[in-house]
């Protein structure tokens, strides 16, 4: 077996490292990455007989130190890769990245040596967190670490400068990027257009698959390297239940919102048959290309198209949006606001000076929206390129959430720094916009006459739909699609046929028309190229709603759950803040708890909340021949 150092290097760096002598007393050592990688292989059969709980703690509160260094230096270094992508920042991201791994990796070997140790309940949960932790968990071969952190840096790159090229009218070329091409996506009306902007988008992945098929050799070997069978373990793992556990809660919840999923799908369809006569049917699968986004994930930009009732409620956000010329900053600012009338903190003034809102000109940047805490320490930015639309109303409260649990987790170890799981990260800032309903933004100026008939009620709730509950089949099959791909159920040569099997299986999806055999679709969806697991969105769609629900509660809310918000209730906002500042200090149900009074993950919230659609579908539906 390789060794990251030559082996004679292993006990010397051991010993400066984690001193075997500590004995409860913190290390003094500032510990060099490397170096604590080098302790690893030996670690755990120098250590094992005078291991105590003490130097758990120890070792825990050292941990803890160097990450937040290392992972300081490791942000820093990709937010400048982010937000200006060069290949000079491309590889000064990859190398401090490597350093991470390569340190995570030793320090979860070495606490090996504590392994069956009574500990007590924080040291525990952090060396839990620790196992859990590496998202890009380091084979054991420093060759190896090294380019792992360089193809997952490219994979971004690649998918950050993506564009796709053609010859225009007057014979130059023209490029569209992702922003340009998902305008097309959800403005236009037109088939072939749509299917040209679909068809250029995914001209741009094919290059990344051999990139991914190495990544993907790659993190399996490293996570075997921690202990787990394949990289899909690892994530699975990171629930507070075995994989096998999280697998089948996964489908629990499925099972619970299929049904629902199955009734908008059939609608949709129907009404798509009808605009596009002659080029589909209303039976089988919906083609990709005609749900005004480049993944079908979510709808509600084709509204339009769909709108049960039409004129009954204007509930263009957009077009308000844009007649009261709000610009990029100042969506960001209402986000905020809507976070400080609950009670929750101001943002930091950083925060406005070092985000990224609105797209360069002048370099390339990965546009796909992110929230950072780049010193762990309140250091919050958001990179994104703003569009003033009702997405980005949506996707800034969405992001604010991510930076409102940085704020209240901060002085929490490192360790303890993160959701309690990170569905629960992502649910935050959308539990808090299913407050930012049509009554409120109202009640703030942006609308205007919204009627509270029967007819509005079923319209808003369609819109609501298309976004929340047709983004259900794709959450799951995200991951569902990478799980088999890491246990090598699904090998390369048919990435893109699984792909789309699970596409069409789970979202009665399919592509317009034969895939080129080199086609890479998966990788068009950046979760894909920057190794980022996909379950947390799904899961954050079914807890947004158990939040909104606990959240309504404590503000006292009375009456249908669609009817609550939340806006400026001071109760609401303790409640939120309070699971919050828990991080992920404790496993994820007693934070549930916290919130909700239920240890359960649960679909009904979203059920109930739906229930007029729902029925108001099951009727419109009658008598059609629903599925795929
Ligand atoms: O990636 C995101 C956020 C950043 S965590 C913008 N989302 C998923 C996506 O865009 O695919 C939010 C919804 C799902
Ligand atoms: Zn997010």
């Amino acid at each position: 077996m390789k060794h990251l150092v030559p082996s004679t290097l292993l006990v010397a760096a051991l010993l400066a490292v984690f001193p075997a002598s500590a004995h409860g007393e913190a290390p003094t050592h500032a510990a060099t990455p490397g170096a604590a990688a080098a302790t690893a292989a030996t670690t755990a059969t120098t250590m094992a007989p005078s291991a105590t709980p003490a130097d758990a703690k120890a070792f825990v509160k050292k941990v803890n130190e160097d990450l937040k260094k290392l992972y300081t230096d490791a942000a820093r270094a990709d937010w400048v890769k982010n937000t200006y992508i060069t290949d000079d920042t491309e590889v000064l991201s990859a190398d401090a990245a490597e350093k991470v791994m390569v340190y995570v990796a030793a320090a979860i070997k070495d606490a090996t040596r504590f392994n069956g140790l009574a500990l007590d309940a924080d040291t525990a949960r952090a060396l839990h967190l620790l196992k859990i932790s590496a998202d890009l968990p380091a084979p054991n071969d420093a060759a190896k670490t090294a380019e792992l952190a360089r193809i997952a840096s490219q994979m971004t790159s690649l998918y950050g400068k993506g564009k796709h090229c053609k010859k225009g009218k007057d014979g130059k070329e023209e490029c569209r990027d992702l922003e340009q091409l998902t305008n097309v996506m959800q403005k236009s009306r037109d088939w072939n257009e749509l299917l040209d902007a679909w068809n250029g988008w995914h001209t741009v992945s094919p290059p990344i698959q051999p990139l991914f098929q190495k990544y993907v050799a790659l993190v399996n070997e490293g996570s075997k390297n921690l202990g787990f069978d394949d990289d899909g373990a690892l994530w699975k793992s990171r629930y507070d239940m075995s994989p096998a556990q999280f697998e089948g809660e996964m489908e629990r919840l499925w099972g619970q919102v299929k049904p629902l999923y199955e009734d908008v799908h059939c609608y949709v369809r129907g009404k798509l048959a009808q605009k596009y006569a002659g080029k589909m049917k209303d039976e089988g699968a919906i083609p990709a290309h005609l749900l005004g986004n480049m993944w079908a994930q979510e709808w509600a930009n084709i509204y339009d198209t769909v709108e049960p009732y039409p004129g009954e409620a204007s509930l263009d956000v957009t077009a308000a949006l844009k007649a009261q010329g709000i610009d990029e900053l100042r969506l960001a600012k209402m986000g905020e606001e809507f976070f400080v009338n609950l009670g929750l903190k101001k943002l930091p003034e950083t925060f406005w000076t070092r985000s990224m809102l609105v797209k360069p000109k002048d370099r390339e940047v990965v546009c796909h929206a992110s929230a950072w805490d780049v010193t762990s320490n309140n250091d919050v930015r958001i990179k994104m390129c703003i569009q003033v639309d009702e997405d980005n109303l949506i996707t800034i409260h969405h992001e604010l959430g991510h930076i409102y649990y940085y704020q209240y987790y901060y002085d929490k170890p490192v360790l303890f720094q993160q959701g309690a799981h990170d569905g629960f990260h992502e649910a935050i800032g959308d539990a808090v916009a299913l407050s930012v309903n049509p009554t409120y933004l109202q009640k703030i100026g942006v609308l205007k006459g919204v009627p509270s008939n029967e007819k509005a009620l079923i319209n808003l709730q369609l819109k609501d739909a298309l976004d929340k509950v047709a983004f259900l089949p794709f959450g799951y099959l995200m991951d569902k699609w990478r799980w088999d791909v890491f246990n090598g159920k699904t090998k390369p040569a048919d990435y893109n046929k699984s792909w789309w099997q699970l596409r069409r299986q789970y979202q009665g999806i399919e592509p317009a028309g034969a895939r080129p055999a080199n086609a890479f679709d998966p990788g068009a969806k950046y979760h894909i190229p920057a190794n980022v697991p996909y379950a947390r969105y799904f899961l954050a769609r079914i807890l947004q709603f158990q939040f909104h629900k606990s959240l309504c509660d404590a503000a006292g809310h009375k009456g249908p759950l669609h009817t609550c918000s939340v806006a400026g209730n001071k109760a609401a906002g303790k409640k939120l803040s309070e699971m919050l500042a828990m991080g992920a200090s404790k496993p994820w149900p007693e934070a549930m708890k916290k919130l909700t009074g239920t240890e359960q993950m649960d679909g009904g919230a979203l059920i109930a909340y739906f229930e007029p659609l729902s029925k108001w579908l099951k009727d419109q539906n009658k008598g059609r021949k629903c599925g795929w």
